[in-house]
């Protein structure tokens, strides 16, 4: 182990100079260094180590990656008019950050395994987790939504960088079984027949700053552990801008761990994709990990209980909008002539019955029994819990009288949804 590692000596960074460029950033000027490809203007630029991933990228596969991200915008906007409608009790909105999902999850291979937070819907659909069961946690009946198992992507973490720690301990449990298969194959003078693995831990700008994220870091640099970090600077969390997270770029901090970190265009899918390939083949190779920072913006709502008018400009919002991930790759497609006017009518149907299977299974599942999050909050009885619960069916019992939930329901569901419910 050692001899990838770069340099620990400073280089001399100029921190002030990065800080103006990265406030800069957020009112949308791309900062410098930052791998970049298909830009807003959907021309495909070059990258001395990227575009030849790029290059590998078939027309059916960009016209994918587009179908993908129109499919998991639309699905964001039903899921999100679910919520207005009462059938869901929480959404976490994705709009804008499309391209920095679906561009690192199609990049992954099956045998990856992925940590997600509890925004990676696109990653989600790339994994093939059934977006209708998905939502079940959103409603409330149940504690999970999917089996991980199936799909190697994990159940959603709303702990904040809770799950950096899970995924470096996967991935040096990956290690592992690796070194013992390797033993077992030359044993039995066998090949090795599993394919090599990496992990991907998602998380967020404001989550960098947890201590979850300095000791996984900690961890995967001293283990060269199989990981990839790959968070999603979206500029906010919640309310608080990533300048107050940092001084530098998020990218720059892998240098203090001993391992590269890559600013990449989020909303570039295709700069996503192949850095990401990269960064995961990098850590299959058993080179170590690789921290990728997707520079993206959250358009909408932090969630459906936020209101971001209070607390970010309009102009800042707009700006953003004019690098949108699907329009950038529209406008390279159609250039090229690698997409007609048929294929975009088909995405958009896709995208309605997409929505249309996931309101109907919605409005199939059962109303959640509020008992059951009490019945699971301790393994045993607990009399603060027994009072909690009592003061709540007590409360309860002042809206008794009122329309029953199912006629609300059936009201809601009946009611117009807002083209704009989606920001
Ligand atoms: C340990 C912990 N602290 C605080 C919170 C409350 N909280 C939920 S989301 C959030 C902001 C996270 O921002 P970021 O990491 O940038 O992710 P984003 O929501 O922007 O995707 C906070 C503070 C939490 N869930 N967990
Ligand atoms: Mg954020």
């Amino acid at each position: 182990m050692g001899t990838h590692l770069p340099s620990t000596e400073f280089d001399g960074t100029a921190v002030d100079d990065q800080r103006e460029a990265d406030a800069e950033a957020v009112m949308g000027e791309p900062p410098a260094q930052m791998v970049q490809l298909l830009g807003p203007d959907g021309k495909l630029g070059f990258d001395p180590v990227f575009t030849g991933y790029a290059a590998k990228l078939t027309p059916q596969v960009l016209r994918g990656l587009y179908a993908d991200m129109a499919a998991i915008r639309r699905f964001d906007v039903e899921a999100t008019a679910l919520q207005r409608q009462g059938q869901l009790a929480l959404w976490v909105p994705l709009t804008g950050q499309e391209a920095a999902q679906i561009g690192s999850g199609r990049a992954s291979q099956p045998q990856d395994y992925i940590f997600p937070t509890y925004r990676e819907h696109g990653v989600a659909l790339t994994r093939n987790v059934d977006l209708a069961e998905l939502l079940r946690q959103f409603r409330g009946v149940s504690n999970g939504g999917w089996n991980p198992k199936d799909t190697n992507f994990h159940l959603y973490t709303l702990v904040l960088a809770a799950q950096t720690l899970h995924a470096v301990g996967y991935a040096m449990g990956i290690q592992r079984d690796q070194k013992l298969a390797a033993a077992n194959a030359a044993a039995s003078g066998t090949p090795v027949t599993e394919p090599d693995a990496a992990v991907i831990a998602y998380f967020g700008d404001g989550a960098s700053s947890e201590g979850d994220v300095h000791e996984s870091m900690v961890f995967a640099s001293s283990y060269n552990a199989p990981v990839v970090f790959f968070c999603q600077n979206n500029h906010w969390a919640i309310s608080v801008p990533t300048a107050v997270q940092t001084r530098v770029p998020l990218s720059n901090r892998a240098k203090g761990y001993g391992f590269p970190g890559i600013r990449v265009d989020g909303n570039d899918v295709i700069a996503v994709h192949a850095v990401t390939e990269w960064a995961l083949e990098h850590a299959r190779q058993g080179k170590g990990p690789v921290l990728i920072e997707a520079f993206t913006y959250r358009v909408g709502a932090h969630t459906t209980a936020d209101d971001p008018t209070k607390y970010r400009e309009a102009a800042e919002e707009d700006a953003w909008r004019a690098k949108d991930p699907l329009a950038r790759l529209e406008k390279y497609l159609r250039a090229e002539g690698l997409a007609d006017e048929a294929f975009f009518a088909k995405v958009k149907d896709d995208g309605d019955h997409l929505a249309a299977y996931v309101r109907r299974t919605t409005h199939d599942l059962e109303t959640p029994d509020i008992r059951t999050a009490f019945a699971n909050t301790y393994a045993e009885a607990h009399p603060l819990v027994a009072e909690e619960l009592a003061w709540f069916e007590e409360y309860s019992a002042g809206f008794a009288g009122e329309e029953p939930a199912e006629e609300q329901d059936r009201q809601a569901a009946t009611a117009q949804v807002s083209p704009k419910a989606g920001h």
